[in-house]
């Protein structure tokens, strides 16, 4: 009798956010500036390096959400060039971080089909981190499923002035002419190449600033900011980013 009742036959059949998103176009590439972690961490007393750990958890989870949304390419900013300026043992304890993450996680990310890759300055990092990506790179280098991109060492003006060396070479020594320097040559040099760019980027902890990432890629992209600190993202979160990013795409294109 009740059942009748549409106030509660509804709620049956509605479809949860994540089956509604999954049933509109979902942004390709996804990227995330992961801040909040040491204000995470200072609201529990805990150590700054407490933040990071739990920070790197949720990489796992937000890695396996984006996974099941049917997202492409994932880039998460792990490391910026201008954070070797933190405290030595915290920069120490970001750079086992790598490792940690591949020790825990490596047998899941294989099992998931997910392939890890990098951008940034790979060179300058420590031995023991350089192995442990390498290693994540060569034993997920024939995943053909979701691309786990870590940002590590990166800095867009880095990239770009490393992109701009090289193009001014070809023009010295005449491989190229200044006249074909065009957007798509550029793109092509710089390090997320040939990665699409990103459709979304996510910045989490209230700052509404981009902080040298990925700028000449996020030309187009949509902006999507929340208050939540890092360690707090939940899939959930990643959802709603998602849906907010279609409801932009679905004005954007109705016109
Ligand atoms: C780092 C955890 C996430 C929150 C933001 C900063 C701290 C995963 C990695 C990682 C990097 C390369 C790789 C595998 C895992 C990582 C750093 C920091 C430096 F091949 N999380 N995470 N690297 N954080």
């Amino acid at each position: 009798m009740l059942g009748n009742l549409p106030f509660f036959k509804k709620k049956e059949i509605q479809p949860s956010k994540e089956e509604i998103v999954k049933q509109h176009p979902v942004p390709k590439h996804i990227a995330i500036i992961m801040d909040g972690n040491g204000r995470w961490a200072k609201n529990r007393a805990l150590p700054r390096i407490a933040g990071h750990k739990e920070g790197m958890n949720v990489v796992k989870k937000i890695t396996m959400a984006a996974k099941d949304m049917g997202v492409e390419v994932l880039t998460l900013y792990a490391f910026s060039t201008e954070n070797w300026k933190r405290p030595k043992n915290e920069v120490d304890f970001l750079m086992k971080l790598p490792e940690q993450f591949m020790d825990n996680f490596l047998p899941d990310l294989i099992k998931n089909n997910v392939r890890v890759q990098t951008i940034g300055r790979f060179d300058e990092l420590p031995t023991h981190t350089k192995l442990a990506v390498m290693k994540a790179k060569e034993e997920t280098k024939n995943n053909t499923g979701l691309i786990l991109n870590f940002a590590l060492n990166y800095g867009s003006r880095d990239e770009i002035i490393e992109a701009v060396r090289v193009i001014s070479a070809d023009v010295a020594n005449g491989k190229i002419s200044s006249t074909d320097i065009n957007d798509e040559l550029l793109s092509s040099h710089l390090m997320t190449h040939p990665l699409p760019d990103p459709d979304l980027l996510i910045r989490t902890s209230g700052e509404i600033r981009i902080s040298n990432f990925m700028m000449w890629q996020i030309s187009y992209s949509e902006l999507w900011f929340t208050n939540v600190l890092w360690p707090d993202f939940t899939r959930e979160h990643l959802i709603e980013a998602i849906y907010e990013f279609q409801q932009r795409h679905r004005r954007f294109g109705g016109v």
